[in-house]
């Protein structure tokens, strides 16, 4: 389909590699959206709606162009990209190379330089799709690490603009960095916003000195100045959930007798534990797994009584990477199954599904211990959300270290996932806690939870980008 359309222009635009919303073909033919039930959506829909905003960003399928159109409200504003572009700018260079060497190497990067130019290409697609969209002196705040050219690309065309970005995932200490070919030009990529965001104080840090040490701006404190007498502000806002609506799932009569029937179904046991995760191999699952199969062969945890649930969604299959670990824990899971399971009690339920929020809720409800253990995260939603659905003030969190949750949830049991043993002394210690001190655990994190939701969050950042015009 060719495009013809305009956007008109909006005072407010989000840019994210992907919109809001997913395709669903209809029965009788055509198609519709479905606004997708992620968090950042939810954040940034009120202040999307208040100021007419828009989103610039893929839809989903490759080899096609659309015209902006509007859904549930939201203007939507799509960006094509071809084939070759979803397997070297989306496959390639954002999730081989970026998103390894920003989770503390723990896969390889791969440095491609036919990956990074389409990388530049894209950022540019997006960019040009940006300022097109955006009013004159209009807020524009960009998402992630698929994007972190866009802030130049856009200022050079836009001086007026108002330019925040946010990175949802870690920013790599300096040593580590310093190996991307075009760590130069990434830098200044971010440089082109007024204010950068990162989920830990420890990321801008990272920044800031990045920037003295390679660029060679001056910084003063969380300001960097640059040639041009303009400044960027490097900050952290640790990303929250919508608590409120988890509570309200959770609380839901419907999600209570659900959660009764998980339990039934498998088998009732004293205790569930639950791991909940994209099929990643920043999350730790294989370490978890095996920290848990241990404990059950060498007897310290009875599976009649114990059992374990990992519901790990398949992401990012075509590369190599993910594949690999997909047939790893399908092995592992099935070497412990077999070899401590009986007939109808399996040790470890394991399921590749993707489930509605709703099902989400009554997972956590049913859960007595959330085992989160990355090895490395940028915050971890799912730590959160299993907090906010704990409204009996029970259930216990084990919580890797190295999440960027940790610095908030500081009442989890704290794991280093690397270390199976401590793993499986922490596991040992969150199934023998008393009711009393998992009460007190989890009611010092329901605090941290409520009073720092996502609407916060992204307030919190608005205020301080729109305060720097
Ligand atoms: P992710 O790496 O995707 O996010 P996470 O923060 O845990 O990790 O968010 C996952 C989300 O997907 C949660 O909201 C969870 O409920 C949902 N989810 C997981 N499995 C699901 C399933 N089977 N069915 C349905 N929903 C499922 C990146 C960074 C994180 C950072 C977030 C937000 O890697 O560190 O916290 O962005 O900034």
């Amino acid at each position: 389909m060719a495009r013809t359309a305009r956007p008109k222009t909006s005072s407010f635009v989000v840019v994210a590699n992907r919109l809001p919303v997913d395709r669903v073909d209809l029965p009788e033919g055509g198609v519709a959206w479905r606004t997708s039930p992620g968090g950042l959506v939810t954040a940034l829909e009120p202040v999307m709606r208040k100021n007419e905003g828009a989103w610039v960003g893929w839809h989903g399928a490759p080899d096609e162009e659309l015209d902006p159109f509007e859904n549930d409200g939201l203007a939507l504003v799509p960006v094509a990209l071809s084939t070759d572009e979803v397997s070297d700018y989306y496959e390639g260079f954002s999730n081989a190379t970026l998103w390894p060497l920003y989770h503390d190497v723990v896969a390889t990067p791969e440095y491609h330089r036919e990956w990074w130019d389409a990388y530049v290409k894209v950022n540019r697609r997006f960019a040009d799709a940006a300022a097109e969209v955006a009013a004159k002196d209009a807020v524009v705040w960009v998402q992630d690490y698929q994007l972190q050219l866009v802030p130049q690309m856009l200022r050079e065309q836009r001086p007026d603009l108002l330019i925040g970005f946010f990175l949802h995932i870690p920013f790599p200490p300096v040593e580590l960095f310093q190996q991307l070919p075009w760590r130069r030009q990434v830098l200044e990529g971010l440089l082109g916003a007024d204010l950068v965001g990162f989920q830990m104080p420890g990321a801008s840090q990272n920044f800031a000195r990045l920037i003295r040490q390679r660029v060679g701006y001056t910084t003063q404190r969380d300001r960097i100045t640059k040639p041009d007498g303009r400044e960027t502000v490097a900050r952290s806002y640790p990303i929250s959930i919508d608590s409120q609506g988890f509570a309200e799932l959770a609380s839901n009569p419907r999600t209570v007798s659900r959660a009764e029937g998980i339990r039934h179904d498998l088998g009732n046991p004293t205790k569930i534990l639950l791991g909940v995760d994209r099929l990643d191999y920043t999350k730790g699952i294989k370490q978890r797994i095996r920290a848990y199969g241990e404990l059950v062969r060498d007897g310290q945890v009875d599976p009649d009584d114990v059992v374990f649930v990992q519901v790990a969604t398949p992401s990012r299959e075509r590369v190599n990477q993910y594949r690999l670990l997909r047939d790893d824990i399908d092995r592992l899971v099935g070497r412990i199954n077999g070899e401590s399971g009986r007939i109808g009690r399996p040790p470890i339920t394991y399921l590749h599904h993707s489930y509605p929020r709703s099902e989400m809720a009554a997972l956590y409800r049913a859960a007595d211990i959330m085992v989160v253990t990355p090895l490395r995260d940028g915050m971890n939603l799912v730590a959160k959300e299993y907090v906010a659905c704990r409204d009996g003030d029970n259930g216990a969190l084990v919580l890797s270290e190295f999440a960027g949750a940790a610095a908030q949830l500081k009442q989890a049991f704290l794991v280093n996932p690397y270390d199976i043993n401590g793993m499986k002394d922490a596991l040992l210690e969150s199934l023998a806690a008393s009711p009393r001190e998992l009460g007190r655990r989890m009611k010092s994190m329901r605090k941290q939870v409520f009073d720092n939701n996502i609407d916060r969050w992204a307030d919190d950042f608005l205020t301080d980008l729109r305060a720097l015009a």
